[in-house]
């Protein structure tokens, strides 16, 4: 190319990161490779950051967070094919969580890839993201990537955020258009996720509605936490008086240690409530669908919530509230008279007592003090170095880990518990880390299963890399759930098992990270101490008895257990 040539003309590569940047997009979260190296090259020599990992699936998982937290998509970019693919699972994880994301990937020759002829990484890129995200949008021209980028934004997050595909083959990469029609192909997205106010004689509906219930009860989703409408949410329910119980997700969004937290009285709360107000949380498996014997049969819904077909999903709705979660909050405020909605003292009496008597038995696990340490003893451990700090993150991925985290570790501030989510799926613990170190600067404390970060363990190196914040303190019982199965049949290990004498410290010393080996609760509030004040990234190996945990964790009503012609059905 001669200087004219370079001075006149952009190309593909130029276009995305500057109709990228145009939107405010400025980091991206990847691993290179063709046709995509000179993307991400463009991308940080223009003032982007990017990030680069060790497998797609946690890159997307940083992206997916990003989103979550910041309320702009979070990006992430991957080769063609098995990259792809690999970032694809953490795509229709954001959509299942509504995170919005964008997937940008870069694919193969379309006329050899559309005719089977066996290209080079050959995959129907745009057709396979179809039914695992949002939508799927492919830009077959370079004067298209401004229209291409402004749609993925723009569906990403608008109406309910989710994952959105965008193929970029390398052909339209790598094609030069003149620079003057090239920026004037770039859109900048207007207002992408507008307000959407409900409409008034629904607010009077629900409102009417909480006026007639004698045991109310306010459901908090991580959709509530994502609005960022804390004020609001937070001047309603003391405004109501209202028990309020959040979904892992929300915890924080008011202090768990508030007086009108449910969550200590769950099931109480569920089973009698009479009238319950879900604010972006849906009534899917997390809450029993709705349905007995968790919930009263007679009880009635209120359901804030940005998409009109979530109503009646599982239960019939009596007052849908569509909207979007600060305008319906400001909304109800705004018509609310004071004091005609005021939940009644017999029922916050009856959860109270409840509370009590089971902060009490909680208590009597904790102050337990067991060898081997259990997740109790574990936890309350981490627990009392939290309550020291503030603004710190909490990842928590596993199955006991996460069951016994989610309910001994309190949460004083919205948005810093992030977990396993709708899927209940396993890897997404050092993607969300980095994603949340790298989106707020803050630091993050990771607390996973020995199986759980087995599945992203090696974005470690990453961490250590760009010397993140972040401590892993890895549970290990030395399993899936428990450490302790055995296998009668053969001298290989039994499915269950991993190896509790492992020392996943030593990994993280490897990329000169600090790792810590613990064995008891001094030991280990030392070690999350240190590690908290040296801003570094460290890896804590926590033993945990290979006895303490339960199968399936508290899921085991979906674990189909095979009674038939076994020896050991369980
Ligand atoms: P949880 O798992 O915490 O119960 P869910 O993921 O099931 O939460 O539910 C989140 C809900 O929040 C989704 O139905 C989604 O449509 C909704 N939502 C997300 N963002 C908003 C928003 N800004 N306003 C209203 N609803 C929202
Ligand atoms: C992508 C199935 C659910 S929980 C779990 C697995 C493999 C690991 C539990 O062991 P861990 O925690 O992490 O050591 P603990 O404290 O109970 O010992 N693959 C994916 N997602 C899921 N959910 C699984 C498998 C599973
Ligand atoms: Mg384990």
């Amino acid at each position: 190319m001669n200087e004219n040539k370079a001075a006149s003309y952009t190309n593909g590569f130029h276009l995305t990161v500057e109709a990228l940047k145009l939107n405010g997009v400025t980091t991206i979260y990847g691993v290179a490779g063709i046709p995509i190296t000179d993307l991400a090259r463009i991308a940080q020599r223009s003032g982007m950051r990017y990030i680069g990992f060790r497998h797609e699936a946690s890159a997307g998982n940083a992206a997916a967070i990003a989103g979550y937290l910041t309320q702009k998509p979070g990006l992430c970019l991957t080769v063609s094919a098995p990259g792809f693919l690999n970032g694809l699972v953490a795509l229709a994880n954001a959509t299942t969580n509504c995170f919005p994301m964008i997937q940008i990937s870069g694919s193969s020759e379309r006329g050899i890839v559309d005719l089977q002829r066996g290209d080079y990484e050959e995959l129907d890129q745009y057709n396979a993201a179809k039914p695992y995200a949002k939508a799927a949008y492919r830009v077959d021209r370079a004067a298209d990537i401004g229209l291409g980028v402004a749609r993925a934004i723009r569906t990403a997050v608008s109406g309910r955020p989710g994952g959105v595909y965008l193929d970029l083959p390398a052909s339209v990469l790598a094609e030069e258009i003149e620079a003057g029609a090239g920026a004037a192909s770039l859109i900048r997205v207007t207002d992408p996720a507008p307000r959407q106010l409900p409409a008034p004689e629904a607010l009077e509906r629900a409102l009417a509605l909480l006026r007639s219930a004698k045991r109310p009860l306010i459901v908090l989703g991580k959709g509530a936490a994502y609005a960022q409408a804390d004020a609001d949410i937070r001047g309603f329910i003391e405004a109501t008086r209202i028990p309020f119980l959040p979904m892992s997700m929300a915890k924080g969004l008011l202090p768990d240690d508030h007086p009108q937290s449910a969550a200590a009285a769950r099931s109480l709360a569920l089973g009698q409530a009479d009238v319950v107000m879900l604010i972006g949380a849906r009534l899917n498996w997390l809450l029993g669908h709705g349905e007995p014997p968790h919930w009263a049969a007679d009880s009635r819904f209120i359901q804030v919530d940005i998409s009109p077909t979530e109503m009646d999903s599982n239960r019939g709705i009596a007052a849908p509230l569509v909207g979007d979660i600060g305008s319906v909050m400001a909304g109800l405020r705004a018509v609310m008279q004071p004091g005609s909605v005021t939940a009644p003292q017999a029922w916050l009496d009856e959860l109270s007592q409840k509370k009590e008597h089971n902060v009490a038995s909680l208590q009597a696990h904790l102050d337990a003090d067991p060898r081997p340490m259990n997740f109790y003893s574990a936890l309350r451990a981490i627990r009392e170095v939290l309550d020291t700090q503030s603004g710190v993150f909490v990842v928590n991925e596993g199955a006991n880990t996460l069951d016994f985290g989610r309910n001994i570790l309190d949460m004083r501030e919205p948005r810093k518990r992030l977990d396993c989510g709708t899927w209940g799926v396993m890897g997404i613990g050092l993607g969300y880390a980095i994603g949340a170190a790298v989106e707020s600067g803050a630091q993050v404390v990771a607390i996973v299963g020995d199986s759980a970060f087995g599945f992203s363990g090696m974005e470690i190196e990453t961490i250590c890399r760009y010397n993140l914040p972040i401590t892993v303190i890895v549970f290990n019982n030395g399993g899936i759930y428990r450490g302790d199965d055995i296998n009668a049949a053969s001298s290989d290990p039994a499915p269950t098992v991993l190896m509790p004498q492992a020392r996943y410290d030593k990994l993280i010393e490897a990329f000169g990270g600090q790792g810590h080996h613990v064995e008891t609760p001094q030991e280990l509030t030392g070690a999350l101490t240190a590690a908290l004040k040296s801003r570094t990234p460290a890896l804590i190996n926590c033993v945990i008895d290979p006895t303490a945990g339960t199968e399936s964790g508290h899921l085991q009503s979906l674990n189909p257990p095979s009674q038939v012609g076994d020896e050991k059905g369980k």
